[in-house]
């Protein structure tokens, strides 16, 4: 009986491990898969200690911290993965309503929030294509060209470097500009949202060129904390640099609101400031 148990404890802590490893090397991506899958290793063994683990996976991961706060106070698993489901049936319903027949939209890294709401839209037969960045190091890119292709949607890859060629509106002869811009968020906080790392200069030619930046993000990522931006590991970038060559890798960084068009999270489609009200009621 005791050895039975004993196997069992050994199996969910294997199980648990598993997930938070997968966390930290990213095979695991994205706020909401890493929330849920926080959420399934939360629930195998509820504690103080395998939430300390999850939280120090990710740290630019406040969903995950918010989840496990309502787990903790005693919400059940499914309750809260319903959430999920509910939230992004109502981001899709509000994205497809900012897509035209035509557009070009761009986006950066891999949200599954954005996605779904992409995929959405095509089932539903808008016509529209897609401008991604490959986003290195870890070329999340690939994966979000690869699900939007499989599902149907046009999609032209850009390497990071060439984000301002694709969202520029000068190169409009030839035909290479993005008409509207879909990011995802990892956190939405007082003043702007973070994200994956690249998305300020974004935000910034969006800005520049009027082009309107919507966010597309579960309200659950909201968090009044200060948030630390992860730096990720050097090898990421350059295994085996020589040494005395100084390499950054931040993971994440903070666009401020005044670059942001909207916020489309299960409230609708707000400014930022009527999603800050909103939150708070
Ligand atoms: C992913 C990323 C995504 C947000 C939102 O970065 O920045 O835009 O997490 O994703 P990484 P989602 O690949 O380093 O996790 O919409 O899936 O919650």
């Amino acid at each position: 009986m005791n050895k039975k148990r004993d196997e069992n404890q050994r199996e969910n802590v294997r199980k648990i491990n598993k997930i938070i490893n997968d966390i930290k090397k990213v095979k695991i991506q994205g706020a909401r898969n890493i929330t849920k899958a926080a959420v399934k290793a939360y629930f195998i063994f509820p504690s103080k200690k395998t939430k300390q683990m999850l939280l120090a996976s990710r740290p630019t991961e406040p969903m995950m911290g918010n989840v496990l706060d309502l787990a903790e106070s005693g919400i059940s698993k499914e309750k809260i993965l319903e959430h999920f489901e509910e939230s992004q049936k109502k981001i899709n319903f509000s994205t497809i309503k900012l897509i035209k027949n035509n557009d070009t939209i761009f986006t950066h890294c891999h949200s599954t929030n954005v996605i779904n709401a992409l995929i959405y839209a095509k089932k539903r037969e808008k016509k529209f294509k897609v401008y991604n960045t490959e986003t290195r190091p870890l070329f999340q890119g690939r994966k979000t060209a690869k699900e939007l292709k499989e599902a149907g949607i046009k999609v032209t890859m850009f390497i990071d470097s060439a984000i301002a060629l694709a969202i520029e509106k000068e190169s409009k002869k030839d035909k290479i500009y993005a008409n509207k811009i879909f990011l995802g968020a990892d956190a939405l906080t007082k003043n702007g949202i973070i994200n994956k790392i690249g998305s300020k200069m974004v935000a910034e030619l969006a800005h520049l060129h009027k082009i309107p930046l919507y966010i597309i993000a579960d309200s659950w990522k909201f968090t009044k904390q200060k948030v630390p931006i992860e730096h990720r590991s050097l090898n990421e970038v350059w295994d085996k640099a020589p040494k005395n060559i100084k390499i950054k890798n931040p993971a994440f960084e903070f666009v401020p609101k005044k670059y942001i068009e909207g916020i489309v999270s299960e409230f609708g489609i707000l400014s930022y400031d009527q999603f800050l009200k909103r939150f708070k009621n």
